[in-house]
């Protein structure tokens, strides 16, 4: 092996380092080598209200409606919707589960809990008192 050859192998060894090197700084910012997150269960952003109860389902009533709108639920669970209803700038003075015979003032800037275990699977509405706005919870 003469000299230039050596000098030659030297080169890749600095070219391969550097290669690593990089490899190994770049993998984070290109998400490689992370082994694919599970998809989390889609979760409502919805802002909690007083006194939510932990593991309670919060649903914030806005301009809009109910946030969320459609919430799941399974047969024979109990279920605690926690609605709060953080101004007046919406028609939502209560809400009423018309099938279960439910009915509750939403008071501006409280909690209201509502406990509901679902007896049957198929949709559950949830309303305004004047059936403007609208939910419903997917019983499973
Ligand atoms: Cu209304």
């Amino acid at each position: 092996m003469d000299a230039s050859n050596l000098k030659r192998q030297a080169i890749y060894v600095v070219i391969g380092a550097l290669g690593c090197i990089l490899v190994w700084k770049a993998a984070p910012l290109l998400d490689i080598f992370r082994p694919a997150q599970q998809s989390a269960p889609a979760v409502a952003k919805v802002t909690p209200g007083p006194n939510a109860p932990p593991g309670s389902v919060l649903v914030n009533i806005t301009m809009v409606g109910f946030d969320p709108e459609v919430i799941e639920a399974k047969v024979g669970q109990p279920l605690k919707l926690a609605f709060y209803r953080p101004n007046e700038a919406n028609c939502a003075r209560e809400v009423v589960f018309p099938d279960l015979g439910i009915q509750k003032e939403l008071p501006p800037g409280e909690t209201v809990v509502v406990d509901i275990t679902p007896t049957k699977t198929g949709p559950l509405v949830f309303e305004c008192g004047m059936k403007m706005l609208k939910g419903q919870l997917i019983v499973r």
